[in-house]
């Protein structure tokens, strides 16, 4: 009994280690001068068997960061925010200009070519995963 529990014990910290999502080419716009709000993307694939939930995320470099999507109202192009985003078993959510994107408001410091920041991703679970980004022109 023993020796399973210590087992058990071993294996805990590298399921708890494990990233729920796999993410890649995280990447941000260079802020434009006189801005305070900037978005940040990447893509995002689910590789397990059950739908993942991103229900918040906290930045350093920013007052807010959000999920957003654009969507369209009538003519009118909108963002909203997604909360929580589900992310369905094998999904891959590519963010990108004028779709999916990570909305930092009150960016503490413009972001600049080749900075890395990074985000941290909250998932209904309690699990967490940190996102890197690098800054492009
Ligand atoms: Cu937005």
């Amino acid at each position: 009994m023993f020796k399973i529990i210590v087992a058990v014990m071993f294996f805990l910290p590298a399921i708890v280690a494990a990233e729920p999502l796999k993410v890649t080419d995280g990447w941000a716009r260079a802020s434009i001068p006189g801005t305070e709000n900037g978005a940040a993307y990447a893509t995002l694939e689910n590789p397990h068997n059950k739908t993942l939930n991103v229900t918040h995320i906290s930045s350093q470099i920013s007052q807010v960061a959000e999920v957003h999507r654009h969507v369209m109202s009538g003519e009118v192009m909108k963002m909203e925010a997604v909360k929580p985003l589900s992310i369905a078993p094998g999904e891959v959510i590519k963010f990108q200009p004028g779709g999916y994107h990570f909305m930092l408001f009150g960016l503490v410091s413009p972001l600049q070519e080749k900075d890395t920041f990074s985000l941290v991703l909250h998932f209904d679970s309690g699990a967490k995963q940190e996102v890197q980004f690098l800054v492009k022109q």
